[in-house]
């Protein structure tokens, strides 16, 4: 049960930081997780807790990147796994594509926690977890240079929330093409990526997943340019912040 009460003015960003201890608590999410989830709440505050325009900028090239895609795959960490199991599984149904865990601090354990949890929630296959069809990406010294032959390895589109900037290289390094979410409109994997969705995870995928069913009617090619529009988001920021410091 939740302890925040709904009368809170920060209620949905105090329960969304619930989430996370509790996937902490059931094995889901690293201690380091909890940190980057601390630096991207910061992010958020400044964002003022909604969806930017930018962000919805992005979410619309990402549907449509992904339902272009040959052949997509989702990669899940432990953050994601403890905030939206449900909607990583939704997402990959509408725009058909593979969900692999692929963990920057490994561990058996966690991972295997991480496919019962996605599984729970209808997936069928969570790839990333045999070894016999293990592959390593060029370039890369941590523990996620280590993917599947059939997932990471050969997809040609990659939603990577919650990225480090090592991986961010490494994969584009490899040709592939880069989705992710990151609150941080600074960090190297915002700034590396094909298409940067600068939002909180859990209230950004809810959009994808509505803008993939919406797009999959009509897809087509529209320009998108990624470092144009983390400026756009820097100046919303900006905006944000003159709002509520008017004299600064
Ligand atoms: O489960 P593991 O072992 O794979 O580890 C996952 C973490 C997240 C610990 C690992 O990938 C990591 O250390 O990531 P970083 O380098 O700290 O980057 C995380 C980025 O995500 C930061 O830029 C944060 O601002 C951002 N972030 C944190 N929470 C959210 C977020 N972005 C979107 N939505 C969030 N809820």
């Amino acid at each position: 049960m939740s302890l925040i009460p709904k009368s809170h003015p920060r209620a949905k960003s105090l329960q969304i930081r619930e989430r996370l201890v509790q996937g902490f608590d059931h094995g889901l999410v690293a201690k380091e997780g909890l940190m980057a989830h601390g630096r991207g709440e910061a992010f958020d505050y400044l964002l003022g807790e909604k969806t930017s325009k930018s962000a919805k900028n992005a979410i619309k090239a990402a549907a449509l990147m992904l339902l272009s895609a040959r052949s997509p795959v989702i990669s899940v960490n432990g953050n994601i796994a403890a905030l939206c199991p449900k909607e990583i599984v939704q997402l990959a149904n509408t725009v058909n594509a593979k969900i692999e865990v692929n963990l920057f601090y490994t561990n058996q354990k966690r991972k295997n926690n991480i496919v019962k949890i996605l599984k729970k929630h209808g997936v069928r296959q969570v790839l990333g977890t045999n070894r016999n069809s293990s592959r390593r990406i060029s370039g890369l010294d941590s523990a996620r240079r280590v993917v599947d032959k059939d997932g990471i390895f050969q997809a040609d589109v990659i939603l990577i929330p919650l990225e480090d900037g090592d991986r961010t290289l490494a994969l584009k390094k490899n040709r592939k093409k880069v989705i992710t979410f990151d609150l941080n409109p600074l960090s190297r994997t915002a700034q590396t990526a094909d298409i940067t969705i600068v939002d909180n995870v859990v209230r950004a995928i809810n959009g994808l997943i509505l803008e993939c069913k919406k797009s999959k009617k009509k897809i087509r090619k529209a320009p998108f340019n990624n470092k144009k529009n983390l400026s756009a988001c820097v100046l919303e920021i900006k905006k944000n912040l003159s709002r509520r410091l008017p004299n600064a």
